[in-house]
């Protein structure tokens, strides 16, 4: 550290030059973050100071995470659901499986992925010793259910399926999978980080939540379509007797119990998500998922126009292509295949898509 300290005037342009080299969203087309918004900037900054990790000195923003459980609980249809506001995807689903693991106490624990889940499952296995099974998937980048029922025995603590994968925005078949997970009496964790907030807000919705009796924990993250601040993510589960495998206890706490996985945690983006899903409503997000699904069949038609064909037609706001160069200037990302992928935020307006598909035909001519 300095001996002396930085007169603030420095200070703040020596910051301001580091957020310079920042990347402005208007050209970042491969993140499924976005900028907040503007009423989610402003309750944040009323909370600035808030630990959820403490909640009996911060009793109002506690109130706010229980409102963001019940919001979200009711939109997966189980308004009693069980949860708490955690830092994201990973910290929900490393949870779900620390649910899991306790609920079958055997030797060897295995779970039961799709291909095309996220790598925070496999930090997740790290740390509670799972072994990770890995169910192939089929020709449209949904799992292969065909090829669950083998890979599940009497070992498999935990099933997952994802609600909007990461590369290529694709819904695995629940419905089946709960199913299979009813059958087979194994916890069913569903991933919907993503499209967790995407797919109820479609024409035409795909069944994936508690409406299925099988689903035992869904995650859902206000920081990616919630438009949230950072971090800001929900672990639902539907028998919140369940987080009570996973308390500690904390003696000196307002609190004489917690089964989160952090400690001190932020109240200001949980008030952001609150005040987001306040303040748009149903109606609201409709629109907003309404404008970002019509972006992305834009985009296709746009790209296949070009003549770059989709790598499939996905089932929320992703789109990917077979496409090996991006017009310099962008951010887009390569899915682990070699499609190019493109994730159509809230930020990535029609403006931006009619631009992005002028620089690609320069990049044609
Ligand atoms: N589950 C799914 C389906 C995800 O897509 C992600 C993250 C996670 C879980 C983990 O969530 P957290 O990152 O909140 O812990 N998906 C994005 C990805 O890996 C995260 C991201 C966001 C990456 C913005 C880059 C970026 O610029 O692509």
């Amino acid at each position: 550290m300095r001996e002396v300290g930085c007169p603030e005037e420095d200070l703040f342009s020596f910051l301001s030059s580091k957020r310079r080299e920042d990347i402005g969203y208007r050209n970042i087309l491969s993140s499924m973050c976005t900028p907040p918004h503007p009423v989610a900037a402003r309750a944040h900054a009323m909370f600035l100071e808030t630990n959820l990790g403490d909640p009996g000195l911060f009793p109002g923003t506690a109130a706010l995470e229980e409102l963001l459980v019940e919001r979200l609980g009711t939109l997966m249809h189980l308004p009693d659901a069980g949860g708490y506001a955690t830092s994201g995807g990973t910290e929900s689903n490393i949870q779900a499986f620390r649910i899991a693991k306790k609920q079958k106490p055997v030797k060897s624990p295995n779970v039961v992925v799709p291909a095309s889940s996220h790598f925070s499952f496999q930090k997740a296995c790290d740390i509670l010793g799972l072994e990770m099974r890995t169910v192939p998937l089929d020709g449209e980048f949904r799992m292969d259910t065909e090829a669950l029922d083998g890979l599940v025995d009497k070992s498999t603590v935990a099933i997952v399926g994802v609600v909007g994968t990461t590369e290529y925005g694709m819904v695995d078949p629940i419905v089946r999978l709960s199913e299979v997970a009813e059958d087979r009496d194994v916890f069913l964790h569903v991933d919907a980080a993503f499209g967790g907030m995407v797919v109820p807000f479609l024409d035409r919705p795909i069944p994936f939540d508690f409406r299925l009796p099988g689903v035992d924990s869904v995650s859902v993250d206000p920081h990616k379509m919630g438009m949230s601040t950072i971090p800001a993510g929900c672990l639902l589960v539907r028998n919140p007797a369940c987080f009570s495998s996973l308390n500690v206890d904390t003696p000196y706490l307002t609190v004489k119990r917690e089964c989160t996985l952090a400690g001190t945690r932020p109240g200001a983006s949980v008030a952001a998500a609150v005040a987001v899903l306040e303040y748009l409503g149903m109606d609201g997000m409709r629109a907003v998922v309404a404008g970002c699904m019509e972006n992305a069949r834009r985009l296709i038609e746009g790209m296949e126009t070009l003549g770059y064909p989709r790598a499939v037609t996905p089932d929320v706001n992703v789109a990917t292509f077979s496409c090996d160069r991006a017009p310099a200037g962008w951010r887009v990302s390569t899915t682990r295949n070699g499609h190019m992928r493109i994730v159509c935020m809230s930020h990535v307006t029609r403006d931006v898509i009619e631009q992005f598909l002028n620089d690609m035909s320069d990049t044609n001519a």
